[in-house]
């Protein structure tokens, strides 16, 4: 099992799309065990983001990651980076595939709804970012054989 943090950015907010997106994810089956509306703080967005620091469109988006709530949240299930990465489509609203969020829901390049964790040591660095311990809810989902195989014992 994997836990994945999962941000829907300020346009999703402001373009009252979080419904529909939080949807997908539970729709395909993954499950919340976090969820929160904040203004993310500079200093947040400046941890979040080091990794494109010095970049062209770096300061466009920390000062767009910070104008306005997001919702963030924390996503379980195997393999749940990589599914959510899948779910949110390519970085480009005008490139992402159709069927993805960001393919059905945008055009822009910056503007594109959606963060998730790109690999098990980002998704650790930013859950830690975003939700304090004691922050995840690591609740029993009645319905985990129907969504999983637990016939082996594993979740398959
Ligand atoms: P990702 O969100 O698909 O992982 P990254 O390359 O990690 O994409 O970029 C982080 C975020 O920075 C993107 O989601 C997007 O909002 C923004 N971004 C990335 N590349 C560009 C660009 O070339 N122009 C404008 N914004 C960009
Ligand atoms: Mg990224």
């Amino acid at each position: 099992m994997e836990t994945t943090l999962i941000i829907l950015k300020p346009d999703a907010v402001q373009r009252g799309v979080v419904g529909r997106v939080v949807t997908r994810f539970e729709e395909k089956g993954l499950q919340i065990v976090g969820m929160k509306l904040m203004q993310i703080p500079r200093a947040t967005a400046e941890r979040h983001y080091a990794p494109h620091a010095g970049k062209p469109f770096y300061d466009g988006l920390l000062a767009f990651m910070t104008s306005s709530p997001v919702v963030v949240m924390a996503v379980r299930g195997v393999g749940a980076i990589a599914i959510a990465r899948n779910l949110m489509g390519a970085t480009f609203g005008s490139k992402a595939a159709p069927g993805t969020i960001r393919g059905d829901f945008g055009v822009s390049n910056a503007f594109n709804l959606i963060h998730g964790s790109d690999s098990t040591e980002a998704a650790h660095k930013e859950l830690g970012l975003f939700f304090a311990p004691g922050e995840l809810v690591p609740w029993t989902r009645m319905i985990e054989g129907w969504v999983y195989d637990l016939s082996s014992g594993t979740a398959e």
